[in-house]
């Protein structure tokens, strides 16, 4: 008797909960109908899965508009690769389409929208999408049960799979993975393999890979055919065979294949990753950062204490007349300031550039009628000004830069564009007469080559703003151009209107002759518009962008109306820029790790597996239990 009874019990509870198929559906619900549930008509099974999705069309979006697309997602779902108890594979989608909305709701947003357009019947047995008037892609997902999407099915499968619990990255990995070759990712959300038709959910096919940016290695275990995919969009990685099962991939793109313990950015798909990241003081016009070995310089444009940040300050001029101010930076927070140039002293109008060397910051700006040099030394954790000296110049920007013949100012004339040599201890000043940009320009010593690289920004006849490198040699006579490369190539659309900054990197994951980092504003026609930072990295591989790879920095939000900086520094990269809105206003976001190389782990995961055991049910059970269907 006793042992009886929670046997029966059991026995009950197992009844009314069993879901052999693991669709959120009871089988008794799928056997004999239940609700709206009609097992006849919905030809639902208990022993396959079967997912009701209820599309309530915007007013406008037809039958004959919508049948394509949702033909194709029955067949999407139906091709899943995944082996039923029924012998079947896939998932049985049967598609209940009600009336399309009203016109009256066109101004209403997808989520307002649940309580219309999900009828209260299906809630719990069904999920459902708002599918919007346009088709170019595009949607959001708020409830287990509600997303909006765009009449594509590429974008409603993707919604439909945060419904069933998938996400952007792979569920154990976390960041994004080139080989997570889910629509999931971004990277393949509307093509895979170059085909518009190959986009599916991850079967966790490279799960085995589990690497990270920072020691990778430039092999797999995969023949060269099944890595294919990584020679396309977005990605554009050299592959080549290594015997019939395995191949290699060049991941730091310096053209030599099966490196060991190589760091490189290999996720940049979308863009290159900010970390280390922290909100620091107001400043009125773009920063400099300058690396001090463990710690950073920033130095900004700012305004006196009695002076506003007025939204329309966006750089100091002969108007607008400010102070150069230096902060030292240890783990991301400030720990000294001072300020270089006062409303006494020479205010500045413009920019300031700097270098460190032997324990000194050398740092110049413009004033009223020249450039200003300064000498700051550094004291433990603060900067003590020292030697200041001034020459006569025209108006325009400095950029000081640091070579084994000696420090380098170089102005930027803003009237006639022409570029200026100054040696920092004012020996000569020379005019280089090849050298002419319509910005301030951008310079780095380059060791490998010996050579000093400009930047100068060069309108092309039908692109402005295009950004050429001239190498400089240093002979007899001074400074003399050896030659010139356009970044991206003659034919490129890597463009600014506002100072570009430059890095050069010898290590051994930038090739045999290095590589620079450009790093500039996004151009825009008003040079004082908001635009996000792009980072132009000049690689061994010549068929791809001429021998660049341009990629946003951070993301789509990261807009500035001035110049980002960015520096070599702790083994990684520092970057900041002035931020255009939101909280943090005008002040600097600096981000101390922005080379993009992550040490979390890149993999992939078995989404299809996930969906078929967990995800499915999982999702309706949280409606139901909303609803009360199940406790
Ligand atoms: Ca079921
Ligand atoms: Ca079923
Ligand atoms: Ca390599
Ligand atoms: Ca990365
Ligand atoms: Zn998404």
């Amino acid at each position: 008797m006793n042992l009886f009874v929670p046997l029966v019990l059991m026995t009950t509870r197992w009844q009314e909960t069993a879901d052999l198929d693991r669709d959120g559906l009871l089988d008794s619900w799928e056997r004999d109908g239940f609700g709206p549930i009609d097992p006849k008509l919905h030809g639902c099974k208990p022993n396959r899965p079967d997912l009701f999705i209820v599309f309530k069309r915007r007013s406008g979006v037809t039958d004959e508009k919508f049948k394509p697309t949702v033909d194709r997602i029955i067949k999407f779902y139906a091709d899943l690769p995944y082996m039923n108890a029924d012998g079947s594979t896939g998932i049985h989608v049967i598609p209940i389409i009600p009336d399309a909305l009203d016109a009256k709701d066109d101004d209403k947003g997808y989520q307002s929208l649940y309580e219309t357009g999900m009828p209260k019947e299906w809630r719990g047995l069904a999920h459902g999408v708002l599918v919007e008037v346009g088709t170019g892609g595009g949607g959001q997902t708020n409830r287990p049960d509600w997303c909006g999407s765009s009449n594509r099915w590429h974008t409603i499968v993707h919604e439909l799979g945060h419904q069933l619990g998938l996400d952007h990255e792979p569920k154990d990995g976390r960041i994004g993975s080139p080989f997570f070759t889910s629509l999931m990712n971004y990277d393949y959300s509307y093509q895979f393999n170059d085909s518009g038709e190959a986009v599916h959910y991850s079967t966790g096919k490279f799960v085995g890979m589990r690497m990270q940016e920072s020691d990778l290695w430039e092999w797999a275990p995969f023949p060269a055919k099944d890595m294919e995919f990584l020679t396309k969009r977005p990605y554009y990685f050299k592959v080549r065979p290594d015997g019939e099962d395995a191949c290699e991939i060049d991941w730091n793109r310096n053209g030599i294949f099966g490196e060991r313990h190589v760091r490189a950015d290999v996720n940049d798909g979308y863009s290159t990753d900010f970390r280390a990241n922290s909100t620091l003081d107001l400043a009125a016009g773009a920063p400099c950062l300058v690396s001090l070995g463990e710690d950073l310089a920033l130095i900004t444009p700012t305004l006196p204490a009695d002076k506003k940040y007025d939204k329309n300050i966006w750089r100091l001029d002969s108007e607008t007349q400010g102070e150069i101010t230096v902060q030292i930076i240890k783990a991301g927070k400030i720990t000294s300031t001072e300020v270089v140039a006062t409303s006494a002293i020479f205010p500045a109008v413009g920019e300031a550039s700097a270098i460190f060397r032997d324990g000194k910051l050398l740092l110049a700006y413009p004033d009223e009628a020249g450039v200003v040099l300064t000498e700051l030394k550094r004291e433990d954790d603060k900067f003590v000004s020292g030697k200041m000296r001034r020459y006569i110049a025209q108006p325009g920007e400095v950029t000081v830069v640091n070579t084994p013949n000696g420090v380098e100012v170089l102005h930027w004339n803003r009237e006639s564009k022409a570029i200026t040599f100054t040696e920092w201890e004012p020996k000569r000043t020379r005019v280089i007469p090849a050298l002419h940009s319509e910005q301030p320009v951008a310079a780095v010593w380059n060791e490998k080559l010996g050579v000093l690289a400009v930047v100068e920004v060069i309108d092309q006849e039908k692109k402005p703003g295009r950004m050429r490198i001239s190498h400089l040699k240093y002979g007899a006579s001074g400074w003399k151009v050896s030659d010139q490369i356009w970044v991206e190539g003659e034919k490129g659309d890597a463009a600014t209107s506002s100072r570009p900054v430059i890095l050069f990197d010898g290590s051994r994951d930038r090739g045999p002759s290095g590589g620079y980092n450009i790093y500039c504003k996004g151009r825009t026609d008003k040079p004082d518009a908001q635009a996000v930072g792009f980072v132009c990295r000049q690689i061994e591989d010549p068929s791809l962008g001429d021998g660049w790879r341009v990629r946003m920095m951070g993301n789509e939000w990261a807009f500035s109306m001035n110049s980002p900086t960015a520096v070599l520094h702790n083994g990684d990269i520092a970057y900041a820029y002035r931020l255009a809105f939101g909280d943090g206003k005008q002040k600097i976001f600096l981000s101390q790790k922005a080379s993009g190389i992550d040490d979390r782990w890149l993999t992939d995961f078995d989404e299809v597996a996930f969906v078929f055991q967990q995800g499915l049910q999982d999702s309706l059970r949280r409606v139901q239990r909303e609803v009360g269907l199940v406790k």
